[in-house]
């Protein structure tokens, strides 16, 4: 189906180039013939949207990496990849424009979990499979095939738990610990289901008390300024729990700026999830004390899920990422080089 629309619109792009020395054949330029290839090759190819959230942090730029590399010509797929600079309404007009090219799949990474019930329905009338990826649509079940992400309230539990067991190491598991919380973007799975998960583990722990909980937008500069606004308002931080690492790298940078220190022999201890190769440098310069995985390698899964469905078979509606921690008691130097991202 999708093949169609995109086949008449490659089919005018080639005319058009074509056209400009009027009575050409096909056959007469040295592209026609590569064209013509092309375009027999794409009848055959599985046409997917891609609706990426933008290119926030470097969890994103890994996960727009292994989508890219993994829906090629060479694997069967023709990718129409769409980056919505982090607004919604981007990623709405986006798969509204998917839907109008007749794709065969639609492949949505959104930004919130709000929102998507209308232009789902869209997609859903018009016949196209949806497949979402990374955080989740708080939407009627129906409107979507599947969802491949990361379980982000066991990443804030797990986080939780390594900090009440580093309190205990360290003895200070009874001592009134003075916590800030440098959230996501509102209203994304990844921060509502980090925030939630630590919550459960800090209401055991009466004397955790939290301090306060901004937004630094999953981006670094956001989260260096919001870190250098608690640093003026609290003297007295002693954990600031980042909801990715680039918010980390910018609480870090604060953090210093604001003659403080931080890290595992600093005063102030830093967690934070994703655990991409820049954290790990991180943790080995002692400025992270922990990082907590969250894999953004999705490209392969979702290959899979749309080989499947092309071949007529049905997929798990939820399907998680295998995921772990880091922190500076382990080998990280070791580790980091079997990192991917
Ligand atoms: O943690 C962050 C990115 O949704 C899991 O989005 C993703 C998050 C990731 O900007 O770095």
């Amino acid at each position: 189906m999708g093949r169609r629309i995109l086949l008449c619109g490659l089919t005018l792009f080639f005319l058009c180039a074509a056209g400009c020395s009027a009575g050409k054949k096909a056959g007469d330029s040295g592209n026609s013939d590569r064209e013509q290839s092309e375009l027999e090759a794409s009848e055959n190819l599985i046409v997917v949207g891609v609706s990426q959230i933008g290119a926030e942090s470097d969890w994103r730029n890994a996960c727009t990496k292994s989508i890219k590399t993994s829906l090629t010509r060479e694997n069967g797929f023709y990718l129409i990849f769409d980056d919505a600079q982090q607004k919604q309404e981007n990623q709405i007009k986006a798969v509204r424009n998917f839907i109008l090219q007749e794709v065969d799949y639609i492949v949505l990474c959104p930004i919130v979990e709000t929102g998507w019930d209308a232009v789902l329905q869209e997609a859903r009338d018009a016949g196209i499979p949806v497949v979402v990826a990374d955080r989740q649509v708080d939407v009627d079940e129906d409107l979507y095939t599947c969802w491949v992400g990361a379980d982000f309230r066991k990443e804030g539990e797990t986080a939780g738990g390594w900090l009440a067991e580093e309190l205990e190491r360290q003895g200070r598991e009874d001592e009134e610990i003075r916590l800030v919380t440098l959230q996501g973007t509102v209203g994304a799975s990844a921060q509502i289901g980090r925030t939630e998960g630590f919550a459960r583990v800090l209401k055991e722990h009466e004397n955790w008390k939290m301090l306060e909980m901004a937004s630094g937008d999953f981006t670094q500069a956001k989260g260096e300024e919001v870190m250098g606004e608690f640093l003026k308002k609290y003297d007295d931080i002693d954990v600031v729990i980042c909801e990715n690492d680039n918010m980390a790298f910018g609480a870090v940078d604060a953090i210093k700026a604001a003659g403080k220190t931080c890290g595992p022999s600093g005063e102030i201890m830093v967690l934070s999830f994703d655990a991409v190769s820049a954290a790990f440098e991180a943790m080995i310069d002692g400025d992270i004390n922990a990082a907590f995985e969250c894999n953004p390698l999705l490209g392969p899964k979702i290959r899979e899920i749309l080989d499947i469905l092309s071949s007529g078979g049905t997929v798990d509606k939820i399907q998680y990422m295998e995921e772990t921690y880091f922190d500076t008691s382990m080998d990280l130097e070791n580790i980091l080089k079997t990192r991917m991202y």
